[in-house]
């Protein structure tokens, strides 16, 4: 089973979840730092901010020609306006050690780490936002852009906008479901401003398929409500199609979006993308509430009669569900709709590892895990679907969000208290299908 040639092979990582090293050489607090003061936070995470050479190395031993990383605004903009020389000396730092590898950068400039002084003028609700980001992407631009050619501008802008600013479970920590779609068109907008900046660049979405019962009229209209919000939300506005209208009346009484999209707003988000980054872990369950205006299980902001319900197993810790099939069905959807072309630059799964006494962690859960994945990638790739790369989540076990340090996604494990690295089983396995472009039948 080859994947076709060129395919970019990588993993990916997130400033805040590795970097730690949180007020050197003058890094300004982020809406992280300031969320989880008291308790687990991005300090020291990985340490990764002094041990980027060993990082990039392991990378390298790997076999991986791409390594998909964030940098830091508050650490490039300390106060989200000017700009610190030594910050971006970090970045350049790193790049250059990627490249003497030769090994292709692939930078996003925004994974959740907005400048706190900016979450003070408003953060994300206020539109000001999109030119202070479009300003931070041409200083990092500036920059890199002489050796970096592979640019995303936005990392999950659902989980920003609507965990951040909606259900409130993530930085800021804001709860209010018409503040988190406004946040929301405010996140396109930049992503809008800074393509013009970038020339060309991708976006991240994270996706979640629906699964509902489709025999059913109002069960199809629950997954319909699910996936209007979750993806088409956000991919059709990027496609140049605009809000999905069903989705713009799913959400109108809550009278927030609306007013917050101007004149030619939706042209400036409708840039020409490089291509569309795919982040997958699980899909939604979902099923209709009798009562339709009855707010269910369902993190997304305005959304009314209809519930999400518990994921079937196998699960990995985070609760999510396995299936790779779901994977092929959005790969196979998103060739359907868009011109561009497709890359994975997000797909993993957190479970428990031990360290065994040999030194050894045999996370023999995690390598099913990648192999069903790869082999549903392929199966897209087969039918058609024009993916040209997988990135795995996570290169390092990382400081998991509002999890804190609970969840390992790395295909290296890291011991947070002496900072030691060893490549799991699931980091072998990677290696060996990175090796050979492609598994075994
Ligand atoms: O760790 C996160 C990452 O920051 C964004 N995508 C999902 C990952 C796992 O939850």
């Amino acid at each position: 089973m080859r994947f076709p040639p060129g395919f970019l092979w990588g993993a990916a990582t997130a400033a805040y979840q590795i970097e730690g090293a949180v007020s050197d050489d003058g890094r300004g607090p982020s809406i992280w730092d300031t969320f989880t003061r008291g308790g687990q936070s991005g300090d020291p995470a990985c340490d990764h901010y002094h041990r980027y050479l060993t990082d990039v190395e392991l990378i390298d031993s790997l076999g991986l020609r791409a390594y998909r990383f964030s940098t830091a605004w508050p650490r490039i903009m300390p106060d989200g306006r000017t700009v610190s020389s030594r910050g971006l000396a970090f970045y350049d730092r790193l790049v250059d050690a990627l490249l003497e590898r030769d090994i292709t950068p692939v930078i996003t400039l925004y994974h959740w780490d907005l400048p706190q002084a900016l979450q003070d003028e408003g953060g994300w609700c206020n539109r000001d936002i999109a030119s202070h980001f479009a300003s931070y992407a041409r200083v990092v631009h500036d920059r890199l852009g002489d050796r970096v050619k592979q640019w995303t501008t936005l990392n999950e802008p659902f989980c920003s906008a609507f965990l951040g600013y909606g259900t409130g479970v993530h930085a800021p920590g804001i709860q209010d479901e018409g503040k988190a779609l406004v946040a929301a068109h405010h996140h396109l907008l930049a992503h809008g401003r800074a393509c013009e900046v970038l020339g060309t660049a991708s976006i991240a979405l994270n996706f979640s398929p629906v699964l509902t019962d489709f025999r059913d009229a109002a069960h199809r209209e629950s997954a319909r409500r699910f996936d209007g919000l979750h993806n088409r939300f956000f991919l059709d506005p990027l496609l140049g199609q605009g809000y999905p209208p069903d989705v713009l009346a799913d959400v109108a009484h809550l009278g927030a979006l609306e007013p917050a999209i101007r004149d030619g707003d939706l042209e400036t988000i409708a840039q020409p993308l490089s291509w569309l980054g795919v982040n997958y872990y699980a899909p939604t369950r979902t099923a209709p509430l009798d009562d339709l205006t009855a707010r269910g299980n369902c993190p997304l902001p305005g959304l009314r009669g209809m519930d999400v319900l518990p994921p079937r197993g196998p699960l990995t810790t985070m609760g999510w569900e396995q299936r790779p099939a779901s994977l092929t069905d959005l790969l196979l959807w998103l060739g359907s709709r868009c011109s561009v072309p497709l890359v994975v630059v997000e797909n993993g799964a957190a479970f428990v590892d031990v360290v065994e006494p040999d030194g050894r962690v045999r996370d023999g859960e995690r390598v099913r895990y990648l192999d069903s994945h790869l082999r549903a990638v392929h199966a897209a790739i087969v039918s058609g679907a024009d993916v040209r790369g997988y990135f795995a989540w996570s290169l390092l076990d990382n400081f998991e969000w509002a999890l804190g340090y609970t969840q390992r996604f790395g295909l290296v494990h890291v011991d947070f208290v002496t900072q030691q690295r060893i490549v799991k089983d699931s980091g072998r396995f990677f290696a060996s299908v990175v090796a050979r472009n492609g598994l075994t039948d």
